[in-house]
């Protein structure tokens, strides 16, 4: 899982998915928390999931430190926008509110402790990377269908990994560049296409219980599955103003996808 912000009905529809996969091992793979009305319970949900890893995400760092997505504004800009300040302000509050539930829950600590990547070496070999964005990168383009291979290349050479699995980007990826595969589940929280929560199901071919099916896709001694996971955005949104979290307003534009998420999003 991926960009799971915070959304703890996606969560859970994307665990009631699973529940039929056998599912011995899980990674989350940064975002966990800011956005959705139930961080401190997502993070509950996360950290009770058998054999999981996590991993920090740009948007978990701005709830640990204030900060807010690169290029900050100058205060020239700011001076000439009002438009600017709110938006920034609005942001800070988002990320004031996410840190205030953490706290009082005392699940702010999770955070910190946070990797920024995770690393799987199969007994076959195989070696699996998991990244937020991209390797030795939390923000910028990630892994996405639409970027060049040569641009994509150039991100992952270097990365000593047969396997790359990022999130960010909120797209659905499964790709092979320079013979390493690049994979992205999509955003469980914060889905492209609303009300559908991404997840990735891998089977490994090296796998003496479960041997992957030839035929059924294995590339790189792994199988990927893409999943979705329908979920309620009507209660999300409603528990959204139920908790009167700051960003409410443009929170339900983008779960119901009356607000597009940008495009090539740097910083989902
Ligand atoms: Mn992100």
């Amino acid at each position: 899982m991926a960009d799971v912000h915070g959304n703890d009905v996606a969560l859970q529809a994307v665990l009631d998915d699973a529940a039929g996969c056998q599912v011995d091992r899980w990674w989350v793979l940064g975002d966990l928390v800011l956005s959705g009305p139930r961080p401190a319970e997502v993070l509950e949900v996360l950290r009770s999931l058998p054999g999981v890893e996590m991993l920090r995400g740009n948007t978990d760092r701005y709830v640990l430190t204030g900060e807010q997505p690169a290029p900050h504004a100058t205060a020239a800009d700011a001076a000439r926008s009002v438009d600017l300040v709110e938006r920034y302000g609005l942001m800070a509050a988002g990320i004031g509110w996410t840190r205030g539930v953490l706290s009082q829950a005392g699940l702010l600590g999770i955070l910190t402790g946070l990797p920024g990547e995770l690393r799987l070496d199969r007994p076959g070999g195989l070696r699996v990377l998991g990244v937020h964005a991209s390797p030795r990168a939390d923000h910028g383009p990630g892994i996405s269908p639409g970027r060049s291979d040569d641009d994509l290349g150039r991100v992952l050479a270097g990365c000593a990994a047969d396997v790359v699995i990022g999130g960010h980007t909120h797209k659905a990826t499964d790709r092979v560049v320079n013979g390493v595969r690049a994979l992205n589940p999509g955003s469980t929280g914060i889905p492209l296409r609303p009300g559908e929560a991404g997840w990735l199901l891998l089977e490994f071919a090296d796998d003496p219980e479960r041997r992957a099916d030839p035929a059924r896709g294995t590339v790189a001694g792994l199988r990927a599955e893409q999943r979705i996971a329908p979920f309620d955005v009507d209660a999300v949104v409603r528990d959204l103003h139920a908790r009167l979290h700051p960003n409410t307003e443009f929170l339900e534009a983008v779960l119901t996808g009356r607000r597009p998420q940008r495009r090539e999003s740097d910083d989902s």
